[in-house]
């Protein structure tokens, strides 16, 4: 990516690191952002001192007050505005995206779409944040509830999604009535210096106060001052299940509320009816994308030893396909891990399985040679293993699919799939009415999303996305995942000269 290009975002060769709207200031220590493309250095950028934060959480408090006041579908408008921009700078922003990041040109691209769907999504909300009506038992009363602003809401994201996570964030907060305090993965801040540039234009534009939208950039120390900011009622946290225990403890402790979307290990059942050419690709996608470094990654594939042997064989000739290089060339399927820390996690993945008794059946290894400087180019594996191996329970944050078997009949599959601490995505290919609706069935996945006939991973905006278990419970993005956004209310109003108490209760004086 040329220096025109990162120009064009507004990223210079140093950059400062926090900033309310338009107004930047930053005096912590550098981070140097290198890409794992080719291993150099992109661009600096200064980190968040807590002097600085405090500032960032004044302008946060003041703009509020502003926010909260503004009619919801003229927040909406706003919101709008923020589509449109991504629209136009979409070819620019995927770039960074995969060359920060390290995903394919095609899912950089693909990532701000999901920026644009979810503003889509969000204007359309503005005038729906919908309370019901409920029918009193009292004579000559009114009930109903309805939604307020929460105030503050602290975004934390990881680098896998540098700049989508934010957006489902941010586009329902905005239009909720929130102000957003945004840090990033200190892997990829200038994902986060070139949205809040985006966004800052458009609140300075529309003449409202810049502490709408902030940054604060820097390692957990800073996610540390969000989670435990009474200020921030709620935050939201993309991540580790490491980390999301520690974010979850932490607002826990003030009773605040936090919103977790962590880790997952996503397994498809093949059943004996399963369409093997859809499979294949859904697995492969599911596995090799993003250099499988989504939390929605395949991870294990549980398949009916009646079909077993043909989709390994199918499996492994598809992996030959696989062409890994340089993300931004778009003949590459697969880019590199996001540093050279991933890749040794990825090297000690392997040894792990080997040990446990598992089997390779593609080579694991570090690339080398031209295009592969970097040292973050690995090849895709895929490996034979029981569900039970320590390896297996542990979601590694790398390009390794796991074969499974099972023998009998679906629930056994079931009970596979659903034997791992995470809870975030499964599916199942199956033709059998019977087998897919038993999966989808209260005695099926116990997965946040369960899909039939595609893949775990490329979920749309339009549902809730989160999952159980270690996961961490949250639902983020479509459906009515922005009621965690907001402050429910219940009001009973009596518009008779009496007032009867509830439950019948007579209490005359
Ligand atoms: C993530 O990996 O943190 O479902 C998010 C998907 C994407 C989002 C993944 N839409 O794969």
């Amino acid at each position: 990516m040329t220096s025109k290009e990162l120009k064009a975002l507004g990223i210079e060769v140093e950059n400062l690191g926090t900033s309310t709207g338009s107004k930047w200031f930053s005096k912590g220590g550098l981070i140097a952002s290198y890409s794992p493309t080719n291993g150099k250095l992109i661009a600096k950028v200064q980190s968040s001192t807590k002097k600085e934060y405090e500032k960032v959480m004044q302008e946060a408090e003041k703009a509020k007050l502003e926010w909260r006041d503004i009619p919801a579908p003229k927040r909406g408008e706003i919101v709008r505005q923020l589509g449109e921009k991504l629209r136009e700078v979409k070819p620019l922003l995927g770039k960074l995206v995969s060359y920060e990041m390290g995903k394919s040109y095609q899912e950089g691209m693909g990532e701000v779409q999901e920026m644009i769907d979810i503003c889509d999504f969000a204007v359309g909300l503005s005038r729906q944040l919908y309370g019901n009506t409920i029918h009193s038992e009292r004579p000559g009363h009114r009930m109903y509830d309805q939604y307020h602003p929460l105030g503050i809401v602290g975004i934390i994201t990881a680098f896998n999604f540098p700049v989508a996570v934010w957006a489902w964030n941010a586009a329902l907060a905005l239009v909720c009535g929130d102000v957003v305090v945004w840090k990033a993965s200190e892997k990829t801040p200038l994902c986060a210096v070139a949205c809040q540039k985006i966004i800052a234009d458009i609140l300075k534009a529309n003449k409202l106060p810049e502490g709408i939208s902030s940054i604060v950039t820097g390692d957990k120390g800073v996610g540390e001052w969000i989670s435990s900011d009474e200020r921030i009622p709620l935050v939201s946290a993309t991540g580790s299940t490491r980390m999301g225990k520690i974010v979850a403890t932490t607002v826990a402790q003030r009773l605040g509320k936090s919103l977790l979307e962590l880790g997952g290990n996503n397994a498809i059942i093949v059943t004996p009816s399963a369409d093997l050419k859809m499979t294949i690709i859904g697995a492969v996608f599911g596995a090799v994308g993003t250099a499988g470094q989504r939390c929605t990654s395949t991870r294990r594939l549980i398949i009916h030893e009646s079909i077993y042997d043909k989709v390994k064989k199918s499996l492994v000739d598809a992996y030959k396909q696989i062409k890994i290089g340089d993300p931004l060339d778009i003949k590459h399927h697969m880019g590199p891990l996001i540093d050279t820390d991933a890749v040794d996690m990825y090297l000690n993945a392997l040894e792990k399985i080997k040990e446990e008794g598992g089997k390779l059946l593609t080579k694991g290894e570090v690339l080398q040679g031209k295009g592969y400087e970097s040292g973050c180019y690995v090849t895709p594996v895929i490996a034979e293993v029981e569900n039970h191996y320590e390896i297996v329970q542990h979601e590694t944050f790398a390009p390794i699919l796991y074969l499974i078997k099972y023998k009998g009949e679906l629930e056994e599959a079931i009970a596979l799939q659903n034997g791992v601490k995470q809870g975030l995505s499964s599916a199942i290919m199956t033709n059998s009415v019977r087998e897919s609706e038993l999966f989808l069935s209260q005695n099926g996945s116990d997965c946040g999303i369960a899909n039939v006939n595609i893949g775990t991973s490329g979920a749309e905006i339009g549902g809730a996305f989160g999952g159980e278990k270690e996961t961490g419970g949250g639902r983020e993005s479509g459906s009515d995942a922005w009621k965690v956004y907001m402050r429910r209310q219940t009001n009973t109003i009596n518009y008779t000269t009496n007032l009867p108490l509830a439950q019948g209760i007579k209490f005359d004086l």
